[in-house]
């Protein structure tokens, strides 16, 4: 199959899902749902859903079981944004394309929507867990897995070194410290779940892990380039936000070129690591080659 093909087919069941799970009650606190929606159903890429169904498929996985896992992990990515946009953090007004959460609906109900997606993420992933005859072990590991790489050993804990230690990340093996916990840790609990839910061996496991952690490095070093020279009407917010806030990035610290040749680097990387999965890794290389070049 074609990438592209395969890539929108594997967005239309993530948006499917994401609809179907995303409960919308017309109750008294009904502008939750509204708030939580907006920033749901605001175009973002599923990166996230995406590997992790496409390391289940190169395992030969059943794509419905890791749906529900998947929308739980999408859930999750954006309460993050949602939280990281507020004034307390970033202070960002834009975000995919449209006003971040609180600029729209407010502080309060920005903070508590954020709140509202990462309990329905795990409401989303227990119920499935509890009504369908997934393996309850398996199903318990991949909850596991995912929670703590969204915790204070994971995103929150990047979060936390990003705010308050800035200091200490003085050169490029310190920004690493940084992503690999604030952007990188769910995108490898993405893979690794793909893998858990696939029933992957832990020699493999190790594999799929491993190419998640370079192809987040890449994938954030790409992030950084995109702020300098990317397009904002496609990156649906203004760019330069890095150099303006003395952001430490990978382009401040070792500048464009050097940041794009460690980006091609990490990229051959990732796809070095899948090459245990012969020719199943097609559509996983493709991805990583896509998200060298990606424009938002
Ligand atoms: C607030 C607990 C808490 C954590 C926030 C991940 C994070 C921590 C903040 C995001 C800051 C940021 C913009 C990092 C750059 C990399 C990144 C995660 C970009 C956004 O992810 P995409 O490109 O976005 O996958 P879409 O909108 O496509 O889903």
């Amino acid at each position: 199959m074609n990438f592209n093909l395969w890539l929108n087919n594997k967005v239309e069941s993530v948006e499917q899902a994401l609809k179907e799970n995303c409960t919308n009650n017309e109750n008294l606190q009904k502008i939750i749902y509204e708030a939580m929606g907006y920033s749901l159903f605001a175009g973002g890429k599923r990166l996230r859903p995406i590997i992790m169904l496409g390391v289940n498929e190169m395992l030969s996985g059943d794509s419905e079981q890791v749906l529900p896992f998947a929308c739980a992990m999408e859930m999750i990515h954006t309460y993050s944004l949602i939280h990281d946009d507020l004034p307390a953090m970033d202070n960002d007004d834009y975000r995919r394309g449209r006003l971040s959460n609180h600029k729209k609906f407010g502080e309060t109900t920005a903070i508590l929507a954020g709140d509202g997606l990462l309990n329905m993420a795990f409401e989303v992933m227990s119920r499935y867990s509890l009504n369908s005859d997934i393996d309850k072990e398996i199903a318990l590991k991949a909850i596991y897995t995912i929670a703590n790489s969204a915790g204070t050993e994971g995103m929150i804990g990047g979060q936390v070194v990003d705010m308050f230690c800035e200091d200490s990340i003085k050169d490029v093996n310190g920004l690493e410290y940084l992503q690999r916990y604030k952007t990188g840790a769910i995108i490898r609990s993405s893979a690794v779940v793909g893998g858990i839910l696939g029933g992957a061996s832990k020699e493999e496991l190790e594999k799929i892990e491993m190419f998640a952690d370079k192809l987040g490095l890449a994938f954030q070093i790409q992030d950084d380039i995109l702020d300098v020279e990317g397009d904002e009407a496609k990156l649906g917010k203004p760019i330069g936000s890095d150099d303006e806030n003395n952001k430490k990035t990978y382009v401040t610290m070792i500048g464009l070129e050097k940041s794009k040749q460690m980006q091609h680097k990490l990229t051959n990387e990732a796809i070095d690591a899948l090459s245990c999965f012969g020719e199943r890794n097609k559509m996983l290389v493709e991805l990583c080659k896509y998200l060298l070049d990606r424009e938002k």
